[in-house]
């Protein structure tokens, strides 16, 4: 493969040969360093809003239907920044760091013509399987959302197949804290494509939803290369209004869409019906701002400080000295693991309780007929406005 370099060859035709015959957690393989990111997943929530005026847009609306769309807005914009945005910055896409039980990463976009500070906190709330819960809140807008995320893969035809699990809840309040609307997310599938030629990025297949409480629901299509117009990155969304004979508590969709929104979830799209751009994700995007920007400043258990001279041997080729660090963190862990058995302790979560099932998942989902139609949930601990010091982590 071209992107594979020389030396690499041999372990690179041997990782893609493990990954083959390997199905379950991927993170746990070790792959040829020059698929390595510096990164660990706990960051990845951040990618939720890094257009942080196209979610407060969300509480700027008064109608149900014009509260969904802009939802479906923000969505489709995050897509870009989640499924490419290591492809533009390290060339392809990477094996993230695999986080350790109770990493944690903190962050904002700050407050800028009113748009309100939303904050992020994100807890590795599982190792095995690797589970990711986060948390994000405009407290000004009335705007939280809440989720976790985990993957189960497997291989096929040349490419890995990642389901996501997990789902995320936007909650919208009003300034009285009332509800105003709730929100199910579900998220897509995705293939990882290019692996034989050591330039993996990623395509999403499949179909996700997006349900309200009030009875709108989104329906997203994605298509890859080869699909219609063979672009890659195109997607569909049809918006369902709720139905006028419903007569349950909940209302449901009706079967004709009232909106289509069609184009390309890494460029620009539109709306079929007025011509008129519905996203455009063309313009640079915000990058969250970790509250300590030092790494000493932080709590050790933060992502940045945690992974810090692992990511340092990744960014500078020191391999070797990337994977004594990784041993140590990995050691470190399992001595906790042995000491927790031996006490008959269990590692306490920070900030998440977690939940067997979630209810708003469970009610929402029966919108779409959610599959599975019941699921777990991180809830966050905090109530109100958390401030976050180094020591309070
Ligand atoms: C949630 C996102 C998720 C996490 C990553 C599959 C993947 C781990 C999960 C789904 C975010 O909201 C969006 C984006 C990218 C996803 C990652 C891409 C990826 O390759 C990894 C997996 C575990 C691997 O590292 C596979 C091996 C690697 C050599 C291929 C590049």
């Amino acid at each position: 493969g071209e992107g594979v370099p020389t030396a690499q060859k041999t372990s690179w035709a041997t990782f893609l040969k493990s990954i083959a015959s390997f199905s379950g957690d991927l993170s746990s393989l070790t792959a040829p360093p020059f698929i390595l990111s510096p990164i660990s997943l706990t960051e990845f929530p951040a990618y939720w809003c890094e257009r942080p005026e196209l979610f407060s847009a969300i509480a700027d609306t008064n109608t149900d239907e014009e509260r969904s769309i802009a939802v479906l807005k923000w969505f489709i914009s995050t897509l870009k920044g989640q499924y490419t945005s290591r492809n533009e910055k390290l060339g392809s896409e990477k094996k993230p760091l695999n986080p350790v039980l109770g990493e944690l990463f903190f962050g904002y976009w700050p407050d800028i013509n009113g748009r309100g500070q939303t904050n992020l906190v994100v807890e590795q709330v599982s190792h095995h399987p690797p589970i990711t819960a986060y948390h994000i809140c405009n407290p000004t807008k009335g705007l939280e959302l809440q989720g976790h995320s985990a993957q189960k893969t497997s291989f096929s035809g040349g490419s890995i197949i990642v389901k996501q699990i997990g789902h995320a809840i936007l909650t919208v309040r009003s300034p009285a804290d009332e509800i105003v609307d709730q929100f199910l997310i579900t998220l897509p599938k995705l293939r990882i494509d290019g692996l034989w030629y050591g330039s993996p990025y990623i395509e999403l297949t499949e179909t996700s939803y997006i349900a309200s409480m009030h009875g709108w629901l989104s329906v997203i299509e994605y298509k890859g290369k080869g699909y219609f117009g063979g672009k890659s990155h195109q997607f569909k969304a049809q918006v369902y209004p709720p139905s006028p004979l419903h007569t349950a508590a909940l209302p449901t969709p009706s079967t004709t869409a009232k909106h289509t929104l069609e184009g390309l979830w890494h460029l620009t799209s539109k709306d079929n019906r007025t011509g008129e751009t519905f996203t455009d994700v063309t313009t640079p995007k915000e990058e969250v701002t970790t509250l300590y920007e030092g790494l000493d400043e932080m709590n050790e258990w933060e992502s940045r400080r945690l992974w810090r001279w692992v990511s340092k041997g990744i960014r500078e080729g020191d391999f070797e000295a990337a994977s004594r660090e990784k041993s140590k963190i990995e050691n470190e862990q399992r001595q906790r693991r042995r000491d927790e058995q031996a006490d008959g302790t269990n590692w306490q979560l920070r900030h998440f309780n977690h939940i067997d099932s979630d209810p708003i998942y469970e009610l929402l989902g029966k919108l779409f007929k959610a599959q599975p139609p019941l699921e777990d949930a991180y809830i966050f601990k905090h109530n109100g406005p958390f401030t976050y010091t180094p020591e309070s982590s």
